[in-house]
Formats: C-alpha cells, sequence, structure tokens
C-alpha cells in the first residue's frame, strides 16, 4: 500500500512530462481548491502565482496517494510554503477560507462568466465588467458592445461540458465530410478526448494527407463541405481569425456543430428553429504530413504537460521543442511517431492517457 513518506515523495519528478497522470485524481479537493487559485490569477493576468500553482496542482495529480497529512508534504516538487497552508487548511477545516473569498467575489465571478466565451479574454471581460455590466443578457441588450458571431451564439447556447459520446458524434461527422471531399486524407483526435477525459469545452482533431503541400487546401474543402450544410448542422465558420494562434502556424478552423440532444444532426435532417439543439465547438488543425508527430505531441496537452515538456526540452536538454520541431544545437530532428520525441528528448514515453497533468 502506498503511504505518504518520504520514500515515496523523493520519487516524485519536478517535471509534468517525467510523471503519469491518469484522471483518476487521488487528491481532487485540493486540485480544486488550487485550480480557483490558478484562475483567479488567470483573470487578474498575475503571471507568477498562476505559475507556481499550477504546477502545484501537477504534482498532487499525479500522487498515487491521497494526503491525508502534512507529513512529507515539504518533499514534494514544486509544493510551496502557500501551497502547504492550503492543504493543511483543507486538511483542518475540510475548506480554504481564501478560496470561498475567491469564489464568493462579483468581479470573479462576473469575469470567468465572460470568459466562458470563445474569443472572450481576461481583458475584454474587465472590460464589460467595468462598464457594470454582469449577465449575458446584460451584454447584449447594450449597444455600445459589439459582438462578433461566434461571441453572439457563445453567449446563449455554447455549452462547455461535453462528454465523450458527443465527441465520438461529432468524430463521425467530421470524419464523414472529410472522406467525402479528400478521400485519402486521415483525421484522428487530438486533444482533452485522446487523454480519455470525460469533460472538455470542445473536440480537437488534426487533419493530414500524404500528399505534400496538399494539406492547405484541405481545410477550405472541408470548411466549403460544411457550408453547404449551413443551418442543417453547422451555425458558424470561423477560419482565418485565429489562425496567428501562439501555437502554431499551420492552418486551422474553429467551428461549431450543431447536436440535437447529445446526438450531432445528420445531413438531411432539420433543426428545429430555437431551441431542441445544443452546439459544440471543434477544432481542425492541418500540418503538412511530415510535422504530424509534433503537432499530435503539442495538442494532445494536457497544458500543464506541454509547459513542461517545451521547459524539459529547454532546460534539461538545450534543446528547442514546439508543435512544429526538435531543434538541437544546429540541428532539427525528425520524427514520425510521438514515441520518436520522446527517445529525442532521453524521456520515458507517456501514453495519451498519462498526460492529464
Ligand atoms: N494547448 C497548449 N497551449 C495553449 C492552448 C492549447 O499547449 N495555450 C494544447 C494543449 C491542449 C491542446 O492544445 O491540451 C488542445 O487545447 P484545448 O484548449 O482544446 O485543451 P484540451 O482539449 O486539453 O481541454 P478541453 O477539454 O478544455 O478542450
Ligand atoms: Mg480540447
Amino acid at each position: 500500500l502506498m503511504r505518504t513518506g518520504p520514500a515515496q515523495q523523493s520519487t516524485v519528478c519536478p517535471y509534468a512530462c517525467q510523471r503519469r497522470t491518469t484522471t483518476a485524481n487521488k487528491n481532487k479537493r485540493f486540485t480544486d481548491a488550487l485550480e480557483v487559485l490558478v484562475e483567479y490569477h488567470e483573470l487578474t493576468e498575475i503571471e507568477g502565482p498562476r505559475v507556481a500553482y499550477s504546477r502545484a496542482a501537477s504534482v498532487l495529480k499525479s500522487l498515487p496517494w491521497t494526503i491525508e497529512s502534512m507529513g512529507g508534504t515539504e518533499a514534494l516538487p514544486c509544493v510551496g510554503e502557500k501551497t502547504r497552508t492550503l492543504i493543511q487548511e483543507i486538511l483542518q477545516y475540510g475548506r480554504s477560507f481564501e478560496v470561498e473569498k475567491i469564489l464568493a467575489d462579483e468581479r470573479y465571478q462576473t469575469l470567468k462568466l465572460f470568459t466562458s466565451v470563445f474569443g472572450v479574454g481576461p481583458k475584454t471581460a474587465d472590460k464589460w465588467y467595468r462598464r457594470g455590466l454582469r449577465s449575458f443578457s446584460q451584454i447584449l441588450a447594450d449597444p455600445d458592445v459589439q459582438l462578433n458571431r461566434m461571441q453572439q451564439n457563445g453567449t446563449s447556447r455554447l455549452q462547455r461540458v461535453r462528454n465523450s459520446t458527443s465527441a465520438r458524434a461529432v468524430e463521425a461527422v467530421v470524419g464523414e465530410t472529410v472522406r467525402t471531399v479528400a478521400p485519402n486524407a486521415r483525421v484522428v483526435l487530438t486533444g482533452g478526448f485522446r487523454r480519455g477525459k470525460e469533460f472538455g469545452h470542445d473536440v480537437d482533431f488534426i487533419v493530414t494527407t500524404a500528399e505534400p503541400g496538399r494539406e492547405n487546401s484541405l481545410l477550405p474543402l472541408i470548411m466549403g463541405r460544411l457550408e453547404e450544410q449551413v443551418s442543417e448542422r453547422i451555425m458558424l465558420l470561423n477560419s482565418e481569425r485565429l489562425r496567428l494562434s501562439a501555437m502554431d502556424y499551420y492552418s486551422k478552423c474553429f467551428l461549431i456543430l450543431k447536436l440535437e440532444g447529445s446526438r450531432v444532426q445528420g445531413g438531411g435532417q432539420a433543426v428545429p428553429a430555437g431551441r431542441g439543439w445544443r452546439a459544440v465547438r471543434v477544432d481542425l488543425v492541418a500540418p503538412p504530413i511530415e510535422r504530424f508527430a509534433f503537432t499530435q505531441l503539442g495538442w494532445t496537452g494536457s497544458k500543464q504537460f506541454e509547459r513542461d515538456l517545451r521547459r524539459f526540452a529547454r532546460v534539461e536538454r538545450n534543446m528547442l521543442l514546439d508543435n512544429h520541431a526538435l531543434f538541437d544545437k544546429n540541428q532539427f530532428l525528425a520524427a514520425v511517431t510521438e514515441k520518436d520525441i520522446f527517445a529525442h528528448l532521453g524521456l520515458e514515453y507517456m501514453e495519451p492517457w498519462q498526460r492529464n497533468a
């Protein structure tokens, strides 16, 4: 039986990419509290504590035991004084007063609500908050607030929680669409659902083709096919606006699919106007085939796993890793599979379901 002894704790590695973290989190009561602190600092754009609390939460998620006393917690990597005080408070009182204060804070609640809309970040949310806006209906009624269509839809229908059943349904629709327009293309699931998560805010896919240079024409084809079905199953398509995302330079599109109950609408079926359906966010990214492994590794996540993977490469190996390539001294290291990249980095391979850091 695993006990919280220093012997076990000394084996906890400092980087998330060295720890096998499944969705079975044995320290949820602590990590839930830490994640409120992470979110609070994210919304207020304070970097230091956000990073520190994210790392601490990630370490606790990876532990094969439940923390039941403070003994040995000082030996855990990335778990500092503040986190230990929080753990102590939760062990003693069953809750954290700092966390409860944040959860009850009107500004926090409002910013969290507003940033739940796709395309709304902390800055916009804060601007609306300072205008005195507190709800979606107030935003929609404000003549001075301009929303794009994605945001308009987001405020009314977009639901953040999706289960794997919906993810499968979306996979079927996307797969069918891709097969129709590009029979030789390949679609694979990535993101949180590839890690075996039960809930997520979107469904992520990578689309590739073995024909060199064809990847850039894939998405317009897929989008074209989907656009023919607008109002049947697609609410809104956006292929350009977010192309310059921080993650990589590959073509991508961000769209919303209509779901009837938990099922995606079939091609010929009419979607009832108004009520009766809900929406799922879908991301597609199309890298060149020789970049597939880097894209797959970069998009599978989790975010903390990715951050630590890149940091490990830089700090421990003096290499540069991103969604395009792995650079070592003066050469790019090739990779066909994710396993090749782990091997280049001298890391044990982690299955996607072990990357829930
Ligand atoms: N990603 C990243 N850094 C970001 C955004 C994303 O490294 N700033 C990577 C890791 C994510 C993956 O891309 O796991 C997909 O992004 P999502 O935001 O869709 O994250 P998940 O799919 O993991 O979670 P969710 O269930 O919320 O969709
Ligand atoms: Mg996702």
